[in-house]
């Protein structure tokens, strides 16, 4: 018996997970939770994906957004909707504009209505406004409530198809847990959740680093680290992979002149201008999602993220412990880092399916 890799039995980047790799591990009673899990994973077909977000302050996310577009027009994954965690009167617009673009004018678009969550500016999405992009979602108050675009969503989706990738603070999450059935919701359609949050290793210049995604919404990703059901894997992308991974200037420069207002360049040098390589954080974690099983990335051993009250992730690996690990968060080496960057770049700068 071979259990061959997948993001719901937990498994370990590309490595197969044998029961002698599990037994070695923590015992062989966790050869049959790896086969309970993967059994339990009965769909098999690509990932769909909704894709949380913070679009507002950085520029990482319309990368990101861009990358679940290509993914999705290569059959890699289907795009099921788009969610805004952070309050800023034009995401919606921009999002739909940037949808429209990439030829998916009609994905749902929801927003949160948590008045806890932040409010943000921003250097770029008022490019929703020119005539250049063109929409038809004009406001925030048009666009759907994002939980319960999320709630609708996961319901009539197949048992354990839907892969949420989480790029931003956690409140549309935590709001998603704490609904009504909302972690049996979870339990039963989540294949995994990929989240750039938290930090695990030394990264800039300190081992004890406070990422934003988690310091901006503190109390949100404490309940999506406590409540998160533990039959569900999460999957860390900490703010030292994205660091490790500088989008090339000359990628901005070269690489989207097929149409004469992409939103992907504007809003880039709109907010980095034209000689910054901006980390790809939230770009990383798309990437895991949809592609777990091509090596761009290793895994940490399982554990279990908590989050304290200054916003600090500290990883508790589980191996010999009581329970087999949520949680696992990104590994990348110098071999690794080099194609993913070079995966990322080649998802960003695809031009849509519409596009002649
Ligand atoms: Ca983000």
């Amino acid at each position: 018996m071979n259990l061959k890799f997948s993001p719901r039995a937990a498994g370990r980047g590309n490595q197969a997970v044998t029961p002698e790799l599990a037994a070695r591990a923590g015992g062989g009673w966790m050869v049959a939770l790896f086969c309970t899990a993967l059994i339990g994973s009965a769909f098999a077909g690509p990932p769909r994906v909704i894709f949380d977000t913070d679009i507002t302050g950085d520029v990482d996310d319309v990368l990101a957004l861009a990358m679940c577009h290509s993914l999705a027009d290569r059959g890699a994954c289907e795009l099921l909707a788009v969610t805004v965690s952070k309050h800023h009167p034009l995401t919606a617009s921009f999002v739909d504009a940037q949808n429209t673009f990439h030829g998916r004018p009609d994905l749902p678009v929801g927003v949160t209505r948590d008045l806890r969550a932040q409010r943000r500016e921003s250097r770029y999405l008022q490019i929703a406004d020119s005539p250049d992009h063109p929409h038809d979602l004009r406001s925030n108050e048009e666009a759907r409530d994002a939980v319960e675009l999320i709630r609708s969503q996961l319901e009539s989706q197949p048992d354990q198809s839907v892969v949420i990738i989480s790029v931003g603070i956690a409140s549309n999450l935590a709001n998603l847990l704490e609904s009504a059935g909302g972690i049996a919701l979870v339990k039963a359609k989540v294949r995994t959740l990929s989240i750039m949050a938290g930090a695990f290793t030394f990264c800039n210049g300190t081992n004890y680093h406070l990422e934003a995604n988690v310091v901006n919404g503190i109390g949100f990703m404490q309940t999506v680290a406590e409540k998160w059901p533990g039959e569900v894997p999460i999957v860390w992308s900490g703010f030292e992979i994205g660091e490790a991974l500088p989008y090339p200037r000359e990628s901005i420069r070269r690489d989207f002149g097929y149409h004469p207002h992409h939103p992907v360049r504007e809003a880039y040098l709109l907010h980095s201008g034209s000689e910054h390589d901006r980390p790809c954080w939230d770009q990383s974690s798309v990437l895991w999602a949809v592609h777990p099983d091509r090596d761009y990335f290793g895994l940490s051993q399982p554990g279990r993220v908590e989050v304290g009250d200054d916003g600090f992730t500290r990883f508790v690996p589980a191996w010999g412990g009581q329970q087999i690990g949520r949680d696992r968060f990104l590994t990348m080496s110098p071999l690794q880092r080099n194609r993913a960057l070079e995966a990322i770049v080649q998802l960003t700068v695809q031009p849509p399916r519409t596009s002649r």
